[in-house]
């Protein structure tokens, strides 16, 4: 049985509004991010983006089926500044790719899109009581964006990632990180960002995210892209029909910007 969404043919993005009404919404992400029509925002630039992750602080990774997915222990986590009027806490980190390195993100910019994109998922802790809560409000959830694109050498945090990956080939699949796996380096310059209000770009797409995409992207070698492309949507015991159960893409094309509005800080 395939799921009643993915990333197929079948059961793909442009057919998630079908089950999922909030996926045909006007606040949708991704978006393209034009850059000749993003305004620059001074008040981003008076309030940094503040961030603190500590050590040890990821705790599992799990295949979902749609990827794979880091749950941490945000409890000490802060995100704050730039364009949130509260403060966030980190819930989880996951990927998108897709099956050849020119496409994977979900953000594009001026219609590039890069090799791959990571999500780091955060929720509104001053207002909202859980993630649950928050991510059915307008200012709950806010994710930070980080591009990934192709270099010769392998990018090393991520590939403490990759090597767990092995034991979560199948969707339902978990292994705990009993090491530092440090999400500080993941991060790029932080002080330059688009930022606008849209969705999680999965179902329920729900319009809760305060999106904060950096400009600048992080390198990661095609080996360890090729590892996250060989992770499958089934379970270890579900009985594959088609080699639609490798996970080759996993992304949501750009959505139309409307009439809201982009800004950015630094160039
Ligand atoms: C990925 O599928 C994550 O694994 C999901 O996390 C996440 O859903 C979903 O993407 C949407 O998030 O930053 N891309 S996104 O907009 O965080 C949620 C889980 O399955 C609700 C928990
Ligand atoms: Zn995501």
């Amino acid at each position: 049985m395939l799921d009643d969404w993915g990333y197929t043919d079948t059961n793909g993005p442009s057919t998630w509004a079908q089950k999922y009404p909030l996926a045909a919404g006007t606040r949708q992400s991704p978006v393209d991010i034009n850059t000749q029509v993003v305004s620059l925002d001074v008040t981003l630039v008076e309030r940094p983006l503040q961030w603190k992750y500590g050590n040890n602080i990821s705790k599992t990774i799990v295949n979902t089926g749609y990827g794979w997915k880091v749950d941490v222990d945000g409890v000490d986590t802060e995100l704050l500044g730039g364009p949130l009027s509260e403060k966030y806490k980190l819930e989880q980190f996951h990927c998108h790719w897709g099956k050849c390195s020119n496409e994977g993100s979900e953000h594009t910019v001026d219609g590039k899109a890069f090799a791959a994109e990571l999500h780091l998922v955060h929720w509104n802790c001053e207002k909202y009581s859980s993630f649950m809560e928050a991510a059915s409000h307008p200012d709950g959830l806010a994710v930070i964006g980080v591009f990934l694109q192709v270099d010769s050498k392998e990018h090393e945090e991520l590939s403490k990632v990759v090597t767990l990956l092995p034991q979560i080939l199948h969707k339902g699949q978990g292994a705990n990180i009993d090491f530092n796996l440090d999400i500080r380096k993941f991060l790029p310059d932080t002080s330059k960002y688009w930022t606008y209000l849209g969705s999680l770009t999965t179902p329920p797409c729900n319009e809760s995210v305060i999106w904060i995409v950096l400009k600048d992207p992080i390198n990661v070698s095609e080996e360890q892209l090729n590892i996250f492309r060989s992770m499958k949507n089934i379970g270890e015991n579900d009985i594959p029909h088609t080699d639609e159960c490798v996970l080759r893409s996993n992304y949501r094309p750009p959505l139309p910007l409307g009439n809201r509005i982009l800004r950015e800080c630094g160039s």
